[in-house]
C-alpha cells in the first residue's frame, strides 16, 4: 500500500488529468456546406444530402453547390395534428423522420415517426408513438435493426424500436442526464448526441454520456449524422447561414 502523501499527489494529479481529458475536444470543426435554408436536422445516404426544415425535406446535391435535387414542402399533407420535423435519418433507401405537433415542452402531442421514400421523397407510412415523449431526433443501428428517439424535453433516456415492426424494445437511462437534445447520429457502436446548448455528447449503448465537443459557434445547435469518418452537424446562425458544419476526428481516443 502507498504511503498517504504519495497517494494523494497522485490522486490529485489524476484528477487534474481526469478533469482535463473529460473536457477536451475530441473533435475540429474542418469546414462548412453552403447555406441549407434548413434549421432541424440532417441526414446522408453517402451521395446525396437529406435536411430537414420544420415544415420540408430537401435533397441537394454532394459537390460544391448543395443544388436542390429534391422537395417535399407538404409533409403533413392530409393529416392534423402535425406541425413539426426533427432530426431525421437515412436507412435502406428510407428516411425515418420524427414529427409531432410542438409549441413548447408543456405543449407538445402527437409523437410519430413519417417514412419517407428517400428517392422521390413522398410520405410511405405515418407510424404513432404512444409511448414516447416528445420527439426530436432519430437514428438506426443497422446491425441491431433498431431506431433510436432522443427528446428535446427529456434527456433522462433515449427510446429503443424494431425498426421494422416499431415495437417498443427498451429505454437507455442516459448516465450523466443530458439536456436540450436536438439530434442523435450512430457510428461504429457508438451514438452522437447534439445539444442545443453547443455540446456534442458521445453516447455508449448502454447509456453512458461524456462531452467529445464544444462548439464557438452561436445559434441553435440542429440535428446531424456520421458518415465517412465526419460528424456533419447543422448549426443555425441565422437565415443564410444555416450550414452544416463537418468535424473530424483529432485521433485516437485517451482512455
Ligand atoms: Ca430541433
Ligand atoms: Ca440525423
Amino acid at each position: 500500500m502507498l504511503p498517504l502523501r504519495p497517494l494523494i499527489i497522485l490522486l490529485s494529479l489524476c484528477l487534474v488529468g481526469c478533469a482535463a481529458v473529460s473536457t477536451a475536444d475530441l473533435f475540429v470543426d474542418s469546414s462548412l456546406s453552403p447555406d441549407t435554408g434548413c434549421h432541424q436536422g440532417y441526414a446522408t445516404d453517402g451521395s446525396v444530402h437529406f435536411l430537414f426544415d420544420t415544415h420540408r425535406i430537401l435533397k441537394r446535391t454532394n459537390d460544391s453547390t448543395w443544388r436542390i435535387i429534391g422537395v417535399n414542402d407538404k409533409p403533413f399533407e392530409g393529416l392534423t395534428g402535425f406541425d413539426h420535423i426533427g432530426d431525421g435519418d437515412y436507412f435502406e433507401h428510407i428516411l425515418y423522420v420524427p414529427v409531432e405537433h410542438y409549441s413548447s415542452c408543456t405543449n407538445d402531442s402527437n409523437a410519430a415517426i413519417f417514412l419517407f421514400d428517400a428517392t422521390t421523397l413522398v410520405r410511405t407510412r405515418v407510424i404513432d408513438l404512444p409511448v414516447a415523449q416528445e420527439i426530436s431526433g432519430v437514428a438506426v443501428l443497422p446491425s441491431m435493426r433498431e431506431l433510436w428517439v432522443s427528446s428535446y424535453c427529456d434527456g433522462s433516456q433515449l427510446w429503443v424500436y424494431n425498426v421494422d415492426t416499431f415495437e417498443l424494445k427498451r429505454t437507455v437511462r442516459l448516465s450523466p442526464t443530458l439536456s436540450t437534445i436536438q439530434g442523435i447520429a450512430y457510428h461504429d457502436a457508438t451514438f452522437y448526441i447534439a445539444q442545443n446548448n453547443g455540446i456534442l455528447q458521445e453516447v455508449t449503448v448502454d447509456g453512458h454520456t461524456r462531452q467529445v465537443f464544444k462548439t464557438d459557434s452561436p445559434g441553435a445547435h440542429e440535428g446531424l449524422d456520421y458518415s465517412q469518418e465526419e460528424l456533419r452537424w447543422l448549426i443555425d446562425e441565422g437565415l443564410g447561414e444555416q450550414k452544416i458544419h463537418f468535424l473530424v476526428s483529432t485521433g485516437p481516443m485517451i482512455p
